[in-house]
């Protein structure tokens, strides 16, 4: 065996289980173990690389022909195991595949396009916290983060009336279908099979109405830019990414902010800091915690060298509280904070395509809120949901009072 794919003897070893329920949970101090371990580590129990250091993080995931994504984002490795579903074009796919699809994709979630969603958008925000701010005390998450999105997005995207209640559960088994071959994983794909039917049903031309995302994927094949082949999962591509992870911003945006209230105060003072209140609780508690890349040859990384065929697991959620990229504080909530550059939307040619329809979304309820409360507090204690790849919460009981 040649030299390079021996494993080298200092890189530092971790036995612990990043997809045990109580790191997940609650990954902070795994986490920062993680960091102080090394810029890139191997995880004994999986056969794995893992690093949670912003810089090597970062490069990494811009480094798309070193850490391909063809082979899968989750822990099961394409080559050697059949995927659970047909691939996503997007996700799982690397240059030059990769770069025709996301070219039309891009089209597709444009600025102009979503611009012209904001109007629209806008009411039901608005609606929703004057409902809620006049009840006083709710759940931020199944009154308001999981509520809004699907009051907005399937529209959006132009599917029918019927299903919908489908699209949380098929988002929640996707990502953790990330993971390994753990009980959350094994219990999701047990119940997948009619999720997944429904949800293919959706893709198709016929079911989506005239003018929304969905019908825009189908105009990019008719113009040539993808195949029609491609289309139905493109479509999916939205169906699977675009709930669950604004339902999980929306969450912890609210979560953080509940949790801080000199932040709020800050918030309320100055309702134009919606966006850059989104950007921080992103960096802060990033719904979407891992991905996976995987080395097809042997790669120099962090002073050391990955052997070929190879799954890495990049932490962007620690690479985003890394302190060595965002100073001793980088655990402190801080809106004032300069959060961009962050990793919560990945980074490089796989950056999140539908960035600007969650960016929409989180402003418009972030700053209505912002308007129309003037306290947000805790009231009750939180519950978390667990996930392999998301990390957020299935309750959190706020009280407010009226600006
Ligand atoms: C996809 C996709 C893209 C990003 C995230 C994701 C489940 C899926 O193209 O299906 O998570």
């Amino acid at each position: 065996m040649p030299i390079a794919d021996l494993p080298t003897a200092d890189v530092p070893v971790l036995d612990d289980d990043p997809f045990d329920l109580d790191v997940l949970l609650d990954p902070y101090d795994f986490h920062r173990r993680l960091r102080d371990a090394g810029g890139v580590v191997r995880l004994s129990r999986y056969g794995i690389y893992a690093s949670g250091r912003f810089a090597e993080v970062d490069a990494a995931l811009r480094d798309w022909a070193s850490f391909v994504s063809g082979r899968g984002a989750g822990m099961s490795d394409f080559a050697r195991e059949k995927p659970w579903r047909p691939p996503s074009l997007l996700l799982e796919a690397d240059p030059p595949d990769h770069t025709v699809v996301r070219k039309a994709m891009n089209g597709v979630l444009s600025p102009r396009s979503v611009r012209a969603l904001r109007e629209s958008f806008r009411a039901p925000a608005e609606q929703l916290v004057e409902q809620l701010v006049e009840r006083g005390t709710f759940d931020a998450v199944t009154d308001l983060a999981s509520v809004y999105p699907l009051q907005v997005f399937p529209d959006a995207v132009g599917l029918g009336p019927d299903g919908r209640e489908n699209l949380l559960p098929y988002g929640g088994l996707a990502f953790n279908a990330f993971g390994p071959d753990n009980e959350l994983r094994r219990a999701a794909l047990e119940s997948a099979a009619p999720v997944q039917a429904w949800v293919l049903e959706q893709c198709r031309r016929e079911n989506l109405a005239p003018g929304g995302l969905g019908a825009r994927i189908w105009e990019a094949a008719d113009r040539g830019e993808i195949s029609h082949d491609q289309a139905p999962l493109l479509v999916r591509s939205l169906l699977t990414a675009g709930l669950d992870t604004t339902v999980h911003g929306l969450g912890n945006t609210l979560y953080a902010l509940s949790r801080h209230r000199e932040q709020w105060r800050l918030l309320h003072d100055d309702p134009a800091r919606a966006k850059f209140v989104f950007d921080e609780a992103l960096r802060w508690e990033s719904p979407v915690q891992t991905f996976f890349r995987t080395t097809v040859r042997p790669t120099e990384f962090a002073g050391t060298t990955i052997p070929e065929e190879t799954k890495v697991l990049l932490f962007l959620g620690a690479a985003n509280r890394d302190p060595r990229r965002w100073g001793p504080d980088s655990d402190s909530f801080d809106i004032a904070r300069h959060a961009a550059g962050h990793v919560a939307f990945g980074m490089g040619v796989h950056r999140c395509v539908g960035q600007l329809v969650a960016r929409l979304e989180a402003e418009l309820v972030i700053e209505a809120l912002a308007r129309r409360v003037r306290t947000l507090e805790p009231a009750g204690d939180p519950v978390p949901t667990p996930n392999n790849t998301l990390k957020g919460w299935a309750r959190v009981p706020v009280a407010v009072s009226p600006a």
